[in-house]
């Protein structure tokens, strides 16, 4: 089952970058919001720009410091609403990302078994051959850090020119079960609220995240609050102790799982009491439940009476045996959602979406925020955190799922493929109607021998790491490791887990190595200008996938062209001749990001995400949507979406209006779902639960903050965090190395008591940004049956002591 080669290989290059770590100058000056960049202005040689952050959802400003062509400071942006100056460590440190010594420089090819450098015309030439040769199975697995034109030209590339819906985003990983959450709640995705509702709350609820370490920025507007005296209170509901928890007022520990209970419960409580908004949800809502037919996005409208009924047995005392959480505590939780005088707003992120009642869960913490009339007004508001830079913007908001066209669109709707088809002057019928495969389902296809019905034989992956980040990587990655047919493109900047199985390794341009758009966690577009070259000859994402397809339509491939002939990324000038920007030297005469902005932004008027044209992004530190344009020809961005105070998109005199109710009646859903228990619980053999998730200082698999030294040094490794008491019933000491083992795999780490996080007894947490370390290998791939997102916050494991372990073999 392990994977000896690869393990081997692994240690050895996370090795030599830990050496590139320290001999880069990966540590870049940083200038703190006090000193601000107005105390700098350009001059000898240094010129300031603004960019988003490289990192989180929050989506930071920060302005870049450039000099001789590399950037050599980085400033917190004073002039952008989100940070106001401020930044976290990783945002401090951004600028070092572009510097590790072991960047990739040049297109590497496998050739018997060795990566061999190869010129960039024979690499798009390979790929392009694979594609036209076997097209239908052929697939992309992309991401919620690209740009939105990345994203746009791949989702472009792959529906309206190859009609083929095999592309799906990292993001299924990581928000498909808010985007179903909240489609099936108001017919719509992203969140009606925003980040100015953490300014004018007086509650604070997570649940189940941990802000204070995955978006230190914003989490800080709520501790500034208070170190200015506001009375803010935070409710933090987890399954283990965090540095969020630490800022609490009040933690509530619950069992895995326990956040459906707990919804379940308040909204009992509510109905019992009678003292949930009942003049709100008269207006604005209706109750819902699946079919008994099984589970459906959209279910079926049930009477409230009938919620009524179901939900009666959600008593606090079963909510208590179901969740952890003490009758007390749900009472406190529940009259604080009936008082009609305060301001509650709910965060969560991965605890709530990494779930296998992912859609249920977001859904019921809606329908809490509903049923209490806690919604759409400033400070009221269910607000479901996205974690990557451009998850809303270039997942969300493009479409780049399987079953997704951009804007809100389906591929399962005809009139959507129509509408798309005729925004890309494709032929008609250009775009497939079948959904292509969702990632586990992608990576299954593609791991398993065609022979065996394997039917994904070519996969692009382009910024992500999969090889680290699925779950259950021995079935779902490291198996392809034998297939001689199976064919992996992967475009990067530095070495991998991903590119340690790739056949075709592809140097990428990053960040502001290149111009981009991303889409943060508040509906805010935001837009950045290319700053500096990038090494030897890494070039961009997009232009990559405009030089494939061109090649494709020098072949003579069909669906390369478009309705008139032409090809489908066409760039004219302005005496009307095409620009050639798929050869690379050509690809800035022009901004090819505008273009593909203001094609995409057509897409985004039908379900009311409008955008302003790309000039306006240029101007702002972001703007977030709908955007409108007033009658003086200004374009006005919207903060709370739905209410009639602020929504452009409201009818005259509404108060509310859910535009896109699934009910077509203006109404948002109030859903019922019945408690199921996890998809795996710690029984004799397995008998701790096991949690993964992340740590202030890595993003993700640590590709680039472990470049940077001053956060590979406060967080240099992996490791298990574990309760005293479990740890000594085992004899387990502090930092001793252990092996953590599931039915599916097992990792060495070393043991941290009373760390970063403290988990309850029998139960256990890891990171998983350590590439050495790899816990992806213990996680289960069970997943949600409605978003497809895999559960990675909870499975049945063991602590084995090293020695014990060696005496067993
Ligand atoms: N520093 C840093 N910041 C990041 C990232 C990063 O890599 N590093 N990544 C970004 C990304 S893409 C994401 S998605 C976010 C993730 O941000 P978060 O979701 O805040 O963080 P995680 O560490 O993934 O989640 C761990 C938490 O899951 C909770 N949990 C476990 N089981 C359950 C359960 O059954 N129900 C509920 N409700 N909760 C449960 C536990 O309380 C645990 O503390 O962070 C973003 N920000
Ligand atoms: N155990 C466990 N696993 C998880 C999760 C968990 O909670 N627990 N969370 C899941 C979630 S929520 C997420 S979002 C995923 C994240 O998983 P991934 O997306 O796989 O992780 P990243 O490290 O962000 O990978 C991004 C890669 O892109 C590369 N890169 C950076 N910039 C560029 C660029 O401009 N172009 C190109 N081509 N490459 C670039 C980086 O070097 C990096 O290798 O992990 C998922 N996996
Ligand atoms: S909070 Fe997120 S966006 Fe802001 S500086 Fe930190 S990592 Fe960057
Ligand atoms: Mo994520």
């Amino acid at each position: 089952m392990m994977d000896s080669k690869r393990r081997t290989f692994l240690k050895s290059t996370a090795m030599a970058a830990a050496s590139s770590m320290v001999a880069s100058n990966a540590s870049l000056p940083v200038v703190y919001a006090d000193q601000g960049v107005a105390d700098l202005p350009d001059g000898d040689g240094l010129s300031w720009n603004k960019a988003p952050c490289r990192f989180c959802g929050t989506g930071c400003h920060v302005q870049v410091g450039v000099e001789d062509g590399r950037v050599v400071a980085i400033a917190g942006d004073k002039a952008a609403d989100v940070n106001k100056g401020l930044l976290c460590v990783k945002g401090y440190h951004v600028g070092g990302i572009l510097y590790g010594k072991d960047r990739l420089t040049k297109p590497l090819l496998r050739k018997d078994g060795k990566l061999t450098e190869i010129e960039w015309d024979e690499a798009i030439e390979i790929v392009a051959k694979r594609i036209y040769d076997s097209p239908e199975t052929f697939a992309i697995y992309g991401s919620g850090q690209w740009t939105i034109p990345e994203g746009y030209a791949a989702q472009k590339f792959m529906k309206g020119g190859l009609g083929n819906n095999h592309i799906d985003p990292n993001a299924r990983l990581c928000m498909a079960s808010a985007v179903t959450g909240f489609l099936g709640t108001y017919g719509v995705d992203e969140p009606a609220g925003c980040y100015d509702d953490l300014d004018e709350c007086d509650v604070v609820i997570t649940w189940g995240n941990n802000p204070a370490e995955m978006h230190p920025v914003l989490f800080s507007r709520v501790t500034d609050r208070r170190s200015r005296g506001e009375n803010v209170r935070l409710i933090d509901i987890g399954t283990r102790r965090t540095r969020t928890t630490d800022a609490a007022n009040v933690y509530l520990e619950m069992k895995p799982h326990g956040d459906v209970p707990i919804a379940l419960g308040i909204m009992h409580l509510l109905i019992e009491n009678g003292n949930y908004d009942r003049s709100f949800v008269e207006q604005h809502c209706n109750f819902r439940a699946h079919p008994e037919s099984g589970k459906s996005l959209f279910g079926e409208a049930i009477s409230e009476d009938e919620f009524r009924k179901r939900i009666a047995k959600y008593t606090p005392e079963h909510v208590e045996e179901l969740s952890g959480i003490s009758v007390d505590d749900l009472r406190m939780l529940a009259d604080l959602f009936a008082n009609p005088d305060i301001r509650i707003t709910s965060l969560w992120c991965m605890g709530m979406n990494q779930h296998t009642m992912g859609t249920a869960v977001n859904t019921l913490v809606h329908g809490v925020h509903l049923l209490s009339g806690h919604f759409g007004k400033p400070g009221d508001a269910p607000t479901s955190l996205t974690g990557q830079p451009s998850a809303c913007g270039t997942v969300r908001e493009v479409g780049t799922l399987a079953h997704a066209l951009p804007g809100g669109r389906i591929v399962a709707k005809p009139e959507h493929r129509k509408q798309s088809e005729e925004f890309w002057n494709v032929r008609e019928g250009s775009v497939n109607a079948v959904p292509g495969y969702h990632t586990v389902k992608m990576f299954d296809q593609f791991t398993k021998p065609t022979s065996d019905g394997g039917d994904i034989t070519t996969m692009f992956v382009q910024v992500t790491n999969p090889g680290q980040t699925l779950p259950n990587l021995n079935k779902l990655f490291n198996d392809k490791e034998p297939l001689d047919d199976k064919f992996l493109i992967v475009s990067e900047v530095y070495p991998t887990a991903t590119t340690e199985l790739a056949d075709l390794i592809l140097p990428a341009a990053m960040w502001v190595e290149k111009n981009g758009v991303y889409g943060n966690s508040e509906r805010r577009t935001q837009q950045w200008f290319k700053m500096v070259d990038p090494p030897g000859e890494a070039r961009d994402d997009t232009w990559m996938t405009i030089a494939i397809a061109h090649k494709l339509f020098e072949m003579g491939y069909e669906g390369m062209k478009d309705k008139d002939g032409e090809f489908i990324f066409a760039v004219k000038d302005d005496a009307g001749k095409e620009i050639p920007i798929w050869n690379f030297d050509n690809y800035y005469d022009t901004n090819v990001d505008k273009h593909l902005f203001e094609e995409y932004r057509q897409f985004t008027t039908m379900k009311h995400k409008n955008l302003a044209p790309y000039d306006e992004y240029v101007k702002a530190r972001g703007l977030r949507w709908p955007v409108v344009e007033q009658e003086d020809g200004s374009w006005r961005e919207t903060r709370f979406r739905f209410s009639g105070f602020d929504d452009p998109f409201v009818a005259e005199g509404e108060e509310f209006d859910f535009y896109h109710s699934s009910s077509k009646d203006g109404r948002a859903q109030i859903w019922f779902h019945e408690y199921e228990p996890p998809p795996e619980i710690p029984d004799d053999e397995y008998p701790m639960w096991l949690c993964t998730g992340r740590v202030l200082e890595h993003w993700h698999t640590g590709t680039m903050t472990r470049r940077l030294e001053p956060l590979n040094r406060a967080m240099p490794t992996g490791y298990v965090e574990m309760h005293m008491e479990d740890a000594r019933a085992a004899n387990i000491r502090q930092g001793e190395v252990v092996i953590v083992e599931s039915r599916r795999g097992s990792c060495e780490l070393p043991v941290w008591i009373d760390g970063r996080g403290r988990p309850p007894r029998g139960s256990i947490f890891v990171p998983f940004f350590d590439e050495t370390k790899l816990i992806n290998d213990v996680t289960l791939d069970e997943h949600c049956p409605i978003s497809k997102q895999p559960d990675y916050k909870k499975c049945a494991a063991r602590v084995v002591k090293k020695a014990a372990a060696k005496v067993k073999s």
